[in-house]
């Protein structure tokens, strides 16, 4: 396929596929992302929802949108950019280093996901240990541990470390690829966006698809605009030799 002239047989010689992958790929599947055009930091102040501050001055509010938005994401379905890159599984060893907290990867059938901002169906205490997968909705909000403290969403906000373990995995695995395909994401936040840093350092070649250009665009092997629904398939076709 002529727009992959330069990666094409980097790909087919490929063993080890790894995704960066961040808001813009489900966003096919009516997901909003954050910082585009309807995105929700164009709405609302990420410093009022999206920090532990934030979320001690006003719980209810926190999660009155955490609620919302998992709503959507459960009544989502993912797209032709998920599945494609669940069916690359097939052909190669993929993982998937994902900035989403909305599971889509993981529904669409892909079993390699790292979750590096965790994930929207889990809860956490926050004072104690407990943490558990939600499974219904809440009787009142912000819900309540056993132990009597609130509970938080199990969501990385800015200013908190990734959770090390995962963190280390994907390090180790962006090191190791000999492909990385960054895919809806605008690289803008940290530590994600050094995972194209680390392939590079390992001579991998680096694909983004993306509507617009981001700033790393121009380090890229390839950068090709246009959506991930449209993308994924071809680069499986090309992966399949068709
Ligand atoms: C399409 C498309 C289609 C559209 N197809 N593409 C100054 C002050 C305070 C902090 C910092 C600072 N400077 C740097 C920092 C660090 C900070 C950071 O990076 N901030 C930047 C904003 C500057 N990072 C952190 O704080 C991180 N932690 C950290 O650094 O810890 C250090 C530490 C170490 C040890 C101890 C303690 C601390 C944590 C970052 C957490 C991010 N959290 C959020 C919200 C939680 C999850 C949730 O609720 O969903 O994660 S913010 C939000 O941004 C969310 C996302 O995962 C993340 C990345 O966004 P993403 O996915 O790239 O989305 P968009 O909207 O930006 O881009 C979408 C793209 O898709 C666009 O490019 C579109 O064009 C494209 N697109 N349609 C393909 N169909
Ligand atoms: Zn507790």
């Amino acid at each position: 396929m002529k727009m992959f002239d330069n990666v094409s047989q980097k790909l087919i010689n490929s063993k080890k596929i790894v995704f960066v992958t961040g808001a813009g790929i489900s966003q096919e599947s009516g997901i909003p992302t954050f910082r585009g055009k309807d995105g929700h930091w164009r709405k609302h102040d990420p410093m009022k929802l999206a920090t532990i501050d934030a979320f001690f001055d006003d719980p209810s509010l926190v999660w009155e949108w955490y609620e919302d938005r998992r709503k959507n994401i459960l009544s989502a379905k993912p797209n032709d950019g998920h599945f494609a890159i669940a069916n690359m599984e097939k052909l190669r060893d993929v993982i998937v280093l994902t900035q989403n907290i909305d599971g889509l990867h993981q529904r669409s059938g892909s079993t390699n996901v790292l979750e590096l901002h965790g994930s929207i169906i889990r809860i956490k205490c926050t004072h104690c240990s407990f943490s558990d997968n939600i499974t219904d909705n809440f009787e009142s909000l912000p819900p309540k541990c056993t132990c009597g403290n609130i509970l938080r969403p199990d969501v990385v906000w800015f200013g908190e470390a990734l959770p090390q373990d995962i963190w280390k995995n994907a390090m180790e695995e962006a090191s190791s690829c000999d492909i990385m395909i960054i895919a809806g994401t605008s690289l803008v936040v940290s530590p994600a966006n050094t995972l194209p840093i680390y392939a590079k350092q390992n001579g991998a070649t680096l694909i983004e698809v993306n509507p617009e250009k981001t700033m790393m665009s121009n380090d890229m092997d390839l950068s090709i605009q246009d959506t991930s629904a449209n993308i994924l398939p071809k680069i499986l076709s090309v992966l399949k030799n068709e």
